[in-house]
């Protein structure tokens, strides 16, 4: 059988076979106003009642957008330090924040986040339309937001909202070598009106495309598509993102009441796909985190 090794030789390390999944939960997000979910977790008690329901359901990593006073979203380096504090004594997720914020945040601003000392951050690799709004993120700005994480030893997760975000991820490791740790993490955001349908096919095309350098994936389906693409995922070796950022609607008719109802069916999804939710610990060794937490 001198050919089958010609097929085996297909497999790269981001479609290799994967154990355990890691679960990362967003419970919050930019979008969304109070007003619209009074069950939005948006006060620092809220969010910090929700990380520990989370953890206990099976999410491992958190994705964290803060609001204000008044549930607006922010960016205050106070609060975003006391949410990394809080979060961090409360639980042992890997924390996560979003440097994304909201579409109209400055981006000298976004680059503050990285003064709270989180575990993690998000990096998305491009400028997309968001609605009707255009989601910015010229590639010097991902240059600098790269930089800078690299010298604070913050494990950046690369968004990729499109196809072309995948290029330009490629652009930024062959030009300044790896994050911090070596590990290269990235979450397709897929579903976005603007960037890459939540379907299938476009999940596949972006995992095809990934650069060799990445070492582990997730999915994320907006709206409709969260289900699928969680199944997709999970089927092609990917790991999860779920949360209130990014589905609103548990089943037809049945509007999400709390995060930990996402990170449960995606937990049992996993389970059922014999790929069970992998600890805190064994994720902050997949991505390389370092420690900040004291003795
Ligand atoms: N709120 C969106 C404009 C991120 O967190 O890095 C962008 C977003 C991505 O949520
Ligand atoms: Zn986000």
């Amino acid at each position: 059988m001198s050919g089958m090794s010609n097929y085996s030789t297909r497999i790269t390390r981001a479609t290799a076979p994967t154990t355990g999944t890691l679960i990362t939960v967003a419970p919050t997000g930019a979008e969304t106003a109070k007003s619209h979910c009074p069950q939005l977790p948006t006060t620092l008690a809220e969010l910090v009642d929700t990380a520990v329901a989370c953890q206990a359901a099976g999410a491992s990593v958190i994705h964290i957008h803060i609001r204000d006073a008044d549930h607006r979203p922010s960016l205050d380096p106070v609060l975003l330090r006391e949410t990394v504090q809080a979060v961090r004594e409360r639980t042992s997720l890997v924390i996560q924040l979003s440097t994304g914020g909201n579409v109209h945040d400055p981006l000298e601003k976004r680059l503050t986040v990285l003064e709270a000392e989180p575990d993690s951050c998000s990096l998305t690799c491009g400028t997309t339309n968001f609605g009707d709004d255009v989601f910015l993120n010229p590639y010097p700005f991902m240059v600098q937001l790269y930089r800078q994480a690299q010298e604070r030893e913050i494990v950046p997760e690369f968004e990729l909202f499109d196809l072309g975000h995948v290029a330009a991820l490629r652009r930024l490791i062959d030009t300044f070598g790896l994050p911090f740790g070596g590990k290269v993490h990235v979450d397709f955001i897929t579903g976005v009106p603007g960037g890459m349908p939540g379907t299938p096919a476009a999940l596949l095309a972006g995992i095809q495309a990934l650069p060799e350098e990445v070492t582990s994936w997730a999915a994320t389906g907006v709206g409709r598509s969260h289900l699928p693409i969680a199944a997709v995922a999970l089927a092609s070796g990917g790991h999860l993102r779920v949360g209130m950022e990014d589905n609103l609607v548990f089943a037809k008719g049945q509007p999400v009441q709390r995060n930990d109802e996402l990170v449960s069916r995606a937990a049992d999804l996993a389970r059922l796909m014999q790929r069970p939710p992998l600890t805190t610990d064994e994720v902050r060794t997949l991505l390389s985190i370092k420690e900040r937490r004291s003795a």
